[in-house]
């Protein structure tokens, strides 16, 4: 294991020295470790929040004009287009992602950077109607020093996404990538110091989310959190940063409901499943993971979408023809198969194809793709499975899906609703309770576009102007040219008060 790679923090524009501890990251697909990233202690994690305030209250970043981030931020977009093969090999390395998901993916993440870039450039206040002779200026601040902790299943679009609102609108950053999967956003580090971002705006800390997340949540120096992970983890921040007064923007799970209606041919509506539930092995928190099915259309849908399943390639990542890669760790593919054994021991569901771990050439976290017929209100027609096990449910008719869409899950985050009769499109997609619904679509997301759910999915968005500005404090100056301030005059005629 020492001819592996150590990765460090990246601080103030360098790498650190490593932590004494460390933790290995492993390739799921092989096993095999790729590097190892520090495991950064309490005293650290204080000692780079104090260096970060100074970079925000001393350092340039925070003054720049619009013009400069929009520069450094176009640049840093350049820079990761020109690296894009070298970072596809990394991210299939580390999260065992299909290397076809994952060209397609990294192809668009530079334009976070270019979108946000063109935000920072023509942002505008706003001037109000404020009686009198006063004008009143509306302008957007900086928040400080803003944490953002991100997840494994899209390492860099994630930390990318809230990396760019947070630099456009003129914080200092410090990420905590996820332990599983640091390697690319450690990277982003030297990226941007090229683009000219002045040193110790971006700090990059690894270490495990109980221990070094943890510490930096607590931070009372902090002026926002950036969550993208799970419930419990959101349990576990939330009340100290409410303690804190820190804002939190949290992007949590799902169940997202897939509406197939029968005005749609059936293969259409298969290959729609098919591509809702079975990118990212269903790791993703917008996972088609409930089939909600008309039942004019369930059987044929049901006999063709296994037939389909079955033939999907479980592969090697690096095989640019495989379909399906592995799952993040070996607690997931137990967590898959846990989900698919309380199927049937409590007779709740039926295996209708996969439903077993599985490897290749013996290797590495692999699970099947699994679909599982159910009803509402099961285990896995309501919980969150973050693996390739989908539930399919007959609904009796469109009221019965949106009611199932809407009542049987705690979550509201995505969901899509697929058929030709455009009023029903219309109909159906305006009764769903979901922070995105997508209509005859399924994953399509744009820098322009907010996202971020419902209920217990989160708070918050990312993406778009709601991100930018959520990374802004709003300032009201009022400039009064002919007001006088007579109030306590001995003639207190006309005197205006507020
Ligand atoms: O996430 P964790 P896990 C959901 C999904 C999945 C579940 C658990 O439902 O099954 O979360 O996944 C850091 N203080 N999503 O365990 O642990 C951690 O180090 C501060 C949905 O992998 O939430 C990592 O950087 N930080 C999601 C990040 O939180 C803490 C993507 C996410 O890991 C922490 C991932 C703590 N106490 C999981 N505990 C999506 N929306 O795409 C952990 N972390």
């Amino acid at each position: 294991m020492s001819n592996i790679p150590h990765v460090s923090n990246w601080v103030n524009g360098a790498h650190a020295t490593a932590s004494a501890e460390r933790i290995t990251v492993l390739n799921p697909a092989t096993e095999e470790p790729l590097a190892t990233i520090d495991a950064t202690t309490q005293d650290t994690v204080k000692a780079i929040v104090e260096q970060s305030n100074q970079a925000f209250t001393q350092g340039p970043w925070a003054r720049a004009d619009a013009s400069d981030r929009y520069a450094v931020l176009s640049k840093a977009a350049s820079l990761l287009r020109a690296r894009i093969p070298e970072f596809v090999e990394l991210e299939t390395q580390q999260t065992g992602r299909p290397i076809r998901e994952m060209r397609a993916q990294l192809a668009r993440v530079p334009e976070w950077l270019e979108y946000f870039a063109s935000l920072a450039r023509v942002y505008e206040g706003r001037v109000t109607p404020f009686k009198g002779p006063v004008i009143n200026t509306l302008t957007r601040m900086p928040l400080g020093v803003v944490a953002q902790i991100t997840p494994w299943n899209h390492p860099l679009l994630i930390a990318m996404k809230k990396i760019a609102a947070a630099l456009a609108a003129g914080n200092v950053v410090i990420v905590k990538p996820s332990e599983l999967a640091p390697l690319s956003v450690l990277k982003m580090g030297p990226l941007f110091q090229e683009a000219g971002l002045p040193d110790g705006t971006l700090q990059i800390i690894s270490g495990y989310g109980r221990d070094t997340g943890k510490y930096l949540c607590e931070s009372p120096h902090l002026s926002k959190i950036d969550l993208t992970g799970g419930i419990a983890t959101y349990r576990a921040i939330a009340p100290v940063a409410a303690l804190n007064m820190v804002p939190m923007t949290a992007e949590l799970g799902g169940k997202a409901p897939v509406c197939l209606f029968p005005s749609l041919a059936v293969d259409d509506a298969v290959k729609a499943a098919l591509f809702a539930s079975f990118i990212a092995s269903g790791q993703t928190c917008v996972t088609g993971s409930r089939l909600l099915v008309h039942r004019d259309m369930y059987d044929a849908f049901v006999e063709l979408l296994v037939s389909r399943v079955k033939a999907l390639k479980v592969g090697s990542p690096q095989d640019p023809s495989t379909q399906i890669g592995a799952v993040i760790s070996r607690a997931s593919v137990a967590r898959c198969a846990d989900f698919v054994e309380r199927a049937r021991r409590d007779g709740t569901g039926r295996v209708l194809c996969g439903g077993n771990p599985t490897t290749v050439d013996g290797k590495g976290f692999f699970f099947e793709p699994t679909v599982v017929e159910t009803s509402p209100g099961t285990d896995l027609a309501c919980n969150e499975v973050f693996g390739p096990v989908i539930a399919v449910i007959k609904c009796a008719s469109e009221d019965d899906v949106v009611r199932i869409a809407n009542t049987d899950t705690a979550f509201a985050l995505g969901a899509s609703v697929w058929t030709s009769d455009f009023a029903q499109a219309h109909r159906v997609a305006s009764r769903i309770d979901a922070g995105i619904v997508w209509v005859n679509g399924h994953h399509l997301n744009d820098p322009s576009s907010p996202w971020g759910g419902f209920k217990e999915s989160g708070v918050g968005k990312e993406n778009g102007q709601d991100a930018f500005e959520s990374y802004t404090k709003l300032k009201s100056t009022v400039i009064n040219y002919g007001i006088q301030p007579t109030w306590f005059d001995p003639e207190i005629q006309g005197a205006r008060y507020g």
